[in-house]
């Protein structure tokens, strides 16, 4: 009992200064659209959609009915050799919007659990195929793929592994990150500079022989590193050099697919077709834990050999499929379909990249970065301080502004509604402004 200051010291919060936090607590208790609520009342505006979940905005009414009637109606039901209507019925809708020849899907409740199941189904396809020497995962340099085992490990981001370098999954590997800030500082969209940075994979290939390599997993745009869009003709290029091996190429799309870059999917978006595309966040617009693999029919169907009564993949979640979260997904799917989302987003797009762009010239500013509804303004480190200049500008944008803005260190990262009003993005960017002409 109590109010939230009293008993905070209980609560571990995760990836948060846990002791600078509860110094001077930020609490959220209320939501509606692009605003948050605060304790005492405040009202902030939310730039960064979440955590790139919440694309239609906070509690839309669609997503909370139909959350309030399938708890009433279906709360819960095994998954394991029994299933519920609104699991099948998400399943398709999902699949009806992928890529051609992508048509099967598998739940679990996290961005995390998505990226450890497609690493599984990529292992168990090959050995399904006879080809169980096929066991090496590759990853690339600042990739976030989340925090379980095994996507810590095809993972790059330096601070996730360091404390757990040990016991990282063994027979993992790395491709060159695609960050290039001297020739592509300031870019709008993709850089132009890097494509050949994709042939990293090729020198991969040559050290482990690439018939012994399963998969590798990038993300198009990577997000939690601070947003880097691939440089033109990347994605296309590693996709080549995975169908010249008999890789698998898994896209993860935790953040990129629905509406992220104004389509269904990135792959979608960049004209490539992966084998495996992992979801999360937009699934449900953030309103209930859920994850979906994607997989083509060829990985599916070479499962679906040997004795019929016999479980073909062990695997699977308590929750995978859970009824309340297929049903916050199938209103998702409704709301960007009736709403027309992912057209609200392209049409976005210009002005969400002039509104970065216009931070060029701002003090420590080193880089500003943008490709569909993600966007980043790198500020310089201070000296011997890393991410403390971010930090400062997010709690002061929250006291002195009211608003939500995402640091990653120190680069600050943009993930506005889908359905964002002009006017407020325009607000929030004059706020970031007033906090970045006051920071040292
Ligand atoms: N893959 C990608 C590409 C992600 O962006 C995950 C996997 C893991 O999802 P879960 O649901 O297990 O968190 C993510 C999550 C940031 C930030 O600041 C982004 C994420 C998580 C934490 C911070 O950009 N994305
Ligand atoms: N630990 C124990 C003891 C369990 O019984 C289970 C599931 O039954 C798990 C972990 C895994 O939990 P989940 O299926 O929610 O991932």
């Amino acid at each position: 009992m109590g109010s939230a200051e009293n008993n905070l010291d209980t609560y571990w919060m995760p990836f948060t200064a846990n002791r600078d936090f509860k110094s001077k607590p930020r609490v959220i208790t209320g939501a509606s659209g692009h605003y948050y609520t605060t304790e005492d009342g405040n009202k902030l505006y939310d730039t960064f959609s979440g955590l790139w979940t919440s694309g239609v905005g906070h509690c839309h009414p669609k997503i909370v009915e139909a959350v309030q009637k399938q708890v009433a109606t279906l709360d819960y039901c095994m998954t394991f050799q029994l299933t519920n209507n609104k699991a099948i019925e998400l399943a398709e809708r999902v699949t009806d919007i992928a890529p051609n020849g992508i048509n099967h899907c598998f739940f679990a409740n996290s961005g995390s659990e998505s990226v450890d199941t497609a690493l599984k189904i990529a292992l168990g396809y090959h050995r399904a195929k006879g080809e169980g020497n096929r066991t090496r995962l590759i990853g690339r340099e600042r990739g976030y793929h989340g925090v379980n085992f095994g996507g810590m490990s095809v993972g790059g981001m330096v601070p996730n592994r360091k404390a757990f370098s040990a016991n990282l999954v063994p027979g993992v590997d790395h491709i060159r990150h695609t960050h290039d800030i001297e020739r592509n500082a300031f870019t709008r969209g993709l850089p132009l500079h890097g494509v050949e940075l994709a042939n990293d994979l090729e020198r991969l290939c040559a050290l482990h022989d690439g018939s012994n390599i399963a998969a590798v997993i990038v993300e198009p745009v990577a997000g939690s590193t601070g947003v880097l869009p691939p440089p033109v003709g990347y994605l296309k290029r590693l996709r080549e050099i995975c169908d010249q091996h008999g890789i698998l190429l898994i896209f993860d799309e935790v953040i990129t697919a629905f509406g992220r870059l104004g389509a269904p999917f990135a792959a979608e978006r960049f004209g490539v077709t992966p084998d495996i595309i992992t979801t999360a966040k937009g699934l449900t617009n953030g309103v209930i834990p859920m994850s979906a693999v994607l997989v083509r029919d060829s990985v599916y169907d070479a499962f679906m050999h040997g004795p019929e009564k016999i479980i073909e993949l062990f695997h699977g979640y308590t929750y995978s499929g859970h009824p309340v979260a297929a049903a916050a997904g199938l209103a998702t799917m409704d709301v960007y379909d009736e709403e027309g989302m992912f057209e609200q987003a392209s049409g976005l797009e210009q002005h969400f990249e002039d509104l970065l762009h216009s931070f060029k010239d701002q003090k420590h500013v080193v880089d500003v970065r943008n490709f569909g509804l993600m966007g980043a303004i790198e500020m310089a480190p201070r000296d011997g301080a890393a991410g403390m200049r971010g930090f400062e500008i997010h709690k002061k944008c929250f006291w002195e502004e009211n608003m939500v803005v995402r640091n990653g260190m120190d680069v600050l990262q943009f993930s506005p509604f889908l359905n964002s009003d002009p006017d407020e993005m325009e607000q929030s960017f004059a706020g970031i402004r007033r906090v970045l002409d006051s920071i040292e």
